[in-house]
This record gives structure tokens, C-alpha cells and sequence, in this order.
């Protein structure tokens, strides 16, 4: 297939999960064009060796321009043009769009201006569209967003959720009537795997601390505050431990400022954005993801590949990830001393740690691998395909 893939491409699960998906389906033999405004984070390796490169894959870049009468960018409208000239130069079959609002509101403009295009060489290009909650969160924030959201997620071919809350809130809260099929997060168990981090643990641990980690983007949704709390319980009950904070964000600051108010700056290390995740993860004991909402988790799915137990909270896809006492523990959003408790009694029992590290990475590599999700993807595109126009 020819396929055009459009996701917001700088830190964030979903580019994340839209190059990976992309790299994995131009190894399968597909052509994959990102149309994007930048280069997809996880595709900027490509050709530093031979075998980091891919072929099938192309980048074309969404440029904007700007007009001093137009005050603000037009960047759904560039995204638009953008669509319409690959799809026509490079016959595109499909677009695979990575959240409703934009990106599906521009794939389904494209495919009306090549439909009514004599000159197109691909008329019937099917939309398939992904939701990663983002969408949900933004008509939160701007209610009047609500009928483009569904307006964009009705007007595609086919749609996927990346987990059953998500699919379920979809159509029950916002009323969308569309079938939407619900295909997981994956990881590359090549790249997130248990590797040898004994070096590494002694850096980080010289004392033999337990290491605790948290990777995200460091936004208030991450609820991050939470975990810097449960560490101070943590520390308070005599367990000697270290914090991993992977990441940057727009809450980083008020973190290291907690940290210092309660005075356990020295047991935290904020390490900004780190690539040799499978490392810093291998040598860690415990995952904390306290969010107040998480579609799906991709971040605790990477830790549970590397064999790291997870304690989550409630909400979202997170209890369909992470197994109460089989991968991790599930405690109650913005339950701090629950989230201290359940880490400290995974660090005080090593038998109990042994087997909820089996069970992460188990349950990860089972379910959530790219070789059983990726076909999953093609599935869905060959639904797209077979509809009538
Ligand atoms: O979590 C973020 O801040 C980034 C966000 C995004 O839009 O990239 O991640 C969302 O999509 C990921 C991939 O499907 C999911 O694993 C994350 O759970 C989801 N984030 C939220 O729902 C907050």
C-alpha cells in the first residue's frame, strides 16, 4: 500500500506510536510518506547506520508560510495542500491520521478536493483515522470543537481508538455513531527489552538504593507532584531509594521545586529527555504513573517491556495496561499514600518484585508486540480500501 501518515511529530506518545507504526509498515514492504511540519522524532537516526536506515519511507514537510495580513498561521490549510499534492504525485491509497482535530479535519477537506479533481490521480483516497485521547481533552478545553471532532471522526473510513476507555468515551460521552476498532500501544521488543544495567544502576545507585523511575512530558495531566509526594513517604519509612525523572515539560520547575521544599532534592535526579530509554529503565526498579487521565500509557508499556513492575493509577486505559497485582498495582488518582504504599511493598518483598516484573514483562510482550499490532493496522486499512466510495 501507499500510505501518508500525519501525526504531531515532537515528544509525545502518539508520534511516537505513528513513526513506529510507519517504520514497521515500510519494512513490511509499504510506502510510508509522513506529512508533517517536522521531521518525526524517532525518525531523525535514519542513515547514521546502515542499519538504522529504511527505505519506503518519505518525509515531506508541511511549510508554512506567513502573510502579514493573516495574523495567525494557517497551518490546518497548509497541512491540507500538503495532503493533496503528495497524495496526487505519489498515488496515494490512504491517509492515516493521528487525531481528529486537526489532522483528521484535513485529511477529510483533501480527500473532497481530490474527489471533485479531474486531475487526480488517486479520486478514491480512504481516510483512517487514530484517537489518542487528545481530542477528548481538547473539546474539554474548548467545547465548541466538539462538532468538528465528530464531524472529523464520522468522515473517515475507518477509525481506531488506542484502548477500550477510549473507544467507549468516544461514543458514549461525545455520541459519535461510528464503529470504532480499538488497537492498542506497541513496542519494538527489539529496542525495549531487559538489558544489562548493572554499570549504570551503580552510577545512578551507588549505595544500593532502589531506583524509582517516572518518564513523561511533564504536563499537569501527568500528575507527576504525586509521585515527588509518595517518594517523601517513601524515604520517611527508611526504604533508601532514588528517583529517575525522565523528561521535560511545562510542570518540571514546580517538581524540582517540591523536591527541594521537602527536602529530598538529593534523592531525585531530573534527567530532561533521554533516547537510551531501555537502559535507564533496565536498571530501575518500580514505573510511577499517577496521571489524572492516560488514554493508554505507552510509557508504562516500555517500562513493563523492560521487565519494570508499574503502580498506575485508575484512570483511563491505564487498568487495561497494567494488571492489578499481575504487572503492577492500580491505586486511586491522586491517592498519594496508596501509590507510596503499594511501591514501598513492591521494594520491601523481592519475591513479590521477582514475579511482578515476570508478569510486566510478560503481559507486554504478549499482547502489545508491533508484530501482533501492526497487522492490526493493516486490517484496518484494507477496511478502508474495500469501502465503497
Ligand atoms: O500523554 C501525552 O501527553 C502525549 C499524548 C499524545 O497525544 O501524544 O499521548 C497520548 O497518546 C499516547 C499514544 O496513543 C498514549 O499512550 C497516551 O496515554 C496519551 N496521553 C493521554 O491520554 C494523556
Amino acid at each position: 500500500m501507499n500510505i501518508g501518515i500525519t501525526c504531531y511529530p515532537t515528544y509525545g506518545g502518539s508520534g511516537v506510536v505513528a513513526t513506529e507504526l510507519g517504520k514497521s509498515l515500510a519494512s513490511r514492504g509499504h510506502r510510508v510518506h509522513f506529512i508533517t511540519y517536522a521531521l518525526p522524532m524517532r525518525l531523525t537516526g535514519i542513515g547514521h547506520t546502515e542499519s538504522e536506515y529504511i527505505d519506503n519511507i518519505f518525509y515531506h514537510e508541511v511549510e508554512m508560510s506567513t502573510y502579514p495580513l493573516f495574523e495567525f498561521p494557517l497551518y490546518s490549510m497548509a497541512l491540507t495542500s500538503k495532503m493533496v499534492e503528495v497524495a496526487r504525485f505519489e498515488k496515494l491509497d490512504l491517509i492515516h491520521a493521528h487525531y481528529a482535530i486537526p489532522h483528521a479535519t484535513s485529511a477529510v477537506l483533501a480527500k473532497q478536493i481530490l474527489h471533485g479533481d479531474g486531475r487526480s490521480l488517486t479520486s478514491d483516497i480512504k481516510i483512517v483515522t487514530t484517537l489518542h485521547g487528545t481530542d477528548i481533552t481538547l473539546v474539554g478545553l474548548e467545547p465548541s470543537f466538539e462538532p468538528l471532532m465528530k464531524f472529523s471522526i464520522e468522515s473517515s473510513d475507518v477509525v481506531t481508538a488506542v484502548s477500550r476507555y477510549l473507544r467507549d468515551e468516544t461514543i458514549g460521552n461525545y455520541g459519535v455513531s461510528k464503529e470504532i476498532d480499538v488497537i492498542p500501544n506497541f513496542i519494538d521488543t527489539e529496542v525495549f527489552r531487559p538489558v544489562d544495567a548493572k554499570n549504570l544502576r551503580r552510577l545512578l545507585a551507588p549505595n544500593g538504593e532502589k531506583l524509582l523511575i517516572h518518564i513523561s512530558n511533564f504536563r499537569e495531566v501527568k500528575r507527576v507532584k504525586d509521585a515527588i509526594r509518595a517518594l517523601k513517604i517513601i524515604l520517611d519509612a527508611g526504604v533508601k531509594a532514588k528517583f529517575l525523572l525522565v523528561g521535560d515539560g511545562p510542570d518540571r520547575g514546580e517538581c524540582q521545586a517540591l523536591a527541594r521544599d521537602l527536602g529530598i532534592w538529593q534523592q531525585t535526579r531530573f534527567l530532561g529527555k533521554q533516547s537510551e530509554l531501555a537502559s535507564i529503565l533496565s536498571a530501575s526498579d518500580v514505573f510511577l504513573i499517577p496521571s489524572g487521565n492516560e488514554s493508554f500509557g505507552l510509557s508504562a508499556l516500555e517500562a513493563m517491556a523492560c521487565g519494570v513492575p508499574v503502580v498506575s493509577s485508575d484512570v483511563g486505559g491505564l487498568p487495561e495496561l497494567n494488571v492489578d497485582g499481575e504487572t503492577g498495582f492500580v491505586v486511586k488518582v491522586g491517592d498519594v499514600e496508596a501509590l507510596a504504599e503499594r511501591t514501598l511493598q513492591i521494594l520491601r518483598e523481592p519475591k513479590l518484585h521477582a514475579k511482578l516484573s515476570r508478569g510486566a514483562l510478560r503481559h507486554a510482550t504478549t499482547e502489545f508486540t508491533k508484530e501482533r499490532i501492526v497487522p492490526m493496522y493493516e486490517a484496518a486499512y484494507e477496511r478502508a480500501l474495500s469501502r465503497a466510495r
